[in-house]
């Protein structure tokens, strides 16, 4: 078993990841920049360590400062979370060539699904259902490109294979500005992420995004914790999450489950993941992968009991996987609406002093939140302040759970997202369930 964690990350994942190693009696170590001696997680460490300025290029992206905190506090893991360092192949193949254990996939792993087109080939022969595209990066040849454009059809969109996360893409509506809008593809690519390579997919015009959430130990086990609905997002920010993804039945999440389930094996793939993809006329089509835990990952944990975080550790661990996929039912449904300290009207981050903080309570109602009465929400980062996280019998329960919690819930002195919330969990269509990705920013348009 791991005896001391080093937690590369701040706010309240760092403190979901500290509360987990405690409670498998593993000792923590908290890196955090000059402006995070006040974090929760920081205050309850067995040691913490200041690595430098606010700015995270200087503090939570440092990787020779984190890597020597860990020396010489004598940790064994880091726990990255996610964001800043967790999906950095190269500061994963340090910290292991540091004699240290990166709580998460093979630093190769990593690789492989940062290049979306390696990660969608792999899929594709594991019998992962893609969406339909250039099979790899685009060819050279002009002619070629329209062929296969052409046998796609129109719309297409173009996607930097180093991108990810809605950045580098292009959608192209017709044959005429094709070859001109992968030129600027191409070039944006190169300047943003070093690398060129795009390739080419049908563009879906309303779907939703489906996440699979899966568990493997590298060691021959994996299973799937079944998925997530995550369409409510504005600007490629997830705004709330919901577990199980309304109106999928029984027989197609197992079989996307048993699929994602035999990736993971034929990758040999380690720790938590989440198969990303888009869910329209009832088809589930791979986009990307994430190799880390994510910020929804609460909404599964509520459905299924199994505590994600706690797996992590355990397979850092070395251990085989405890779960077997017959032990894991779904149960109930959970949502989480991610509370942000920014402006309700126009979105821009809201930093100060939080006066005053009442977390909401009662059955079927977590938070998960770093932030306390008199904290200062510091500028320099991502302006996630908390979660809150419902679970009921049914969505109905869990969104009534949420409309009580939201009603509880107060936080002084800084500006929230919460009124958005409170809109949002009586919006007609949004308690029909199954908006698709489009529907946050359409009814924000038509309502401001
Ligand atoms: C797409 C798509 C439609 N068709 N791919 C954006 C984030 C990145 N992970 C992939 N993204 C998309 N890829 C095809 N072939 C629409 C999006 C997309 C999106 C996806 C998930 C959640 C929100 C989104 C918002 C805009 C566009």
């Amino acid at each position: 078993m791991l005896e001391r964690v080093l937690i590369a990350n701040r706010g309240e994942i760092a403190l979901r990841i500290l509360r987990a190693c405690r409670e498998l009696g593993i000792e923590t170590v908290a890196v955090h920049s000059k402006a995070d001696r006040e974090l929760k997680h920081v205050r309850l460490a067995d040691q913490a360590v200041c690595i430098g300025p606010p700015p995270s290029a200087q503090s939570y992206l440092n990787i020779p400062a984190i890597i020597s905190v860990a020396e010489v506090t004598n940790a064994d893991a880091i726990h990255p979370g996610y964001g800043f360092l967790s999906e950095n192949a190269d500061f994963a193949e340090q910290v292991e060539k540091s004699g240290f254990v990166f709580i998460g996939p093979r630093a190769e792993t990593i690789r492989i699904m940062g290049d979306k087109v390696a990660a969608k080939h792999q899929m594709k022969r594991s019998g992962v259902p893609t969406v339909p595209g250039s099979e790899g990066a685009i060819p050279e040849d002009p002619d070629e490109i329209l062929r296969i454009a052409r046998d796609i059809g129109y719309p297409v969109i173009v996607k930097a294979s180093a991108g990810g996360g809605g950045r580098g893409m292009r959608v192209v509506h017709n044959e005429e500005v094709l070859l001109s809008s992968i030129q600027v593809t191409q070039s944006e690519a190169m300047a943003a992420f070093g690398s060129p390579v795009v390739y080419i997919e049908k563009f879906l015009q309303r779907p939703r995004h489906v996440e699979v959430q899966v568990l493997a130990d590298g060691q021959g086990g994996a299973v799937y914790l079944g998925d997530r609905d995550c369409s409510l997002q504005r600007r490629h920010q997830k705004v709330i999450e919901e577990a199980p993804a309304p109106g999928i039945g029984e027989r197609q999440r197992t079989e996307i489950g048993e699929a994602c389930v035999r990736a993971c094996l034929d990758i040999g793939y380690r720790g938590a993941g989440t198969f990303e993809f888009l869910y329209e006329d009832g088809g589930f089509y791979f986009i990307e992968m994430n190799t880390r835990v994510q910020v929804e990952h609460p909404v599964t944990e509520m459905i299924t009991g199994v505590d994600i975080v706690r797996e992590q550790l355990l397979i850092a661990s070395g251990e085989k996987l405890s779960l077997r996929q017959e032990d894991i039912n779904f149960s109930g449904h959970s949502i989480e609406c991610r509370i942000n300290a920014e402006d309700p009207r126009n979105f821009m981050p809201s930093p100060g002093k939080i006066n005053t903080f009442h977390a909401p309570g009662g059955p079927g109602v977590r938070v998960d939140s770093h932030i306390y009465s008199g904290y200062t929400v510091p500028p320099h980062y991502d302006s996630l302040i908390g979660k809150l996280i419902t679970h009921g019998d049914t969505r109905e329960s869990a969104l009534a759970k949420m409309r009580q919690a939201l009603d509880e819930l107060i936080v002084e002195g800084i500006r929230t997202n919460a009124a958005l919330h409170r809109e949002l969990v009586v919006d007609p269509s949004f308690m029909a369930g199954g908006v698709s990705i489009h529907y946050l920013e359409s009814k924000l348009e038509h309502e401001r």
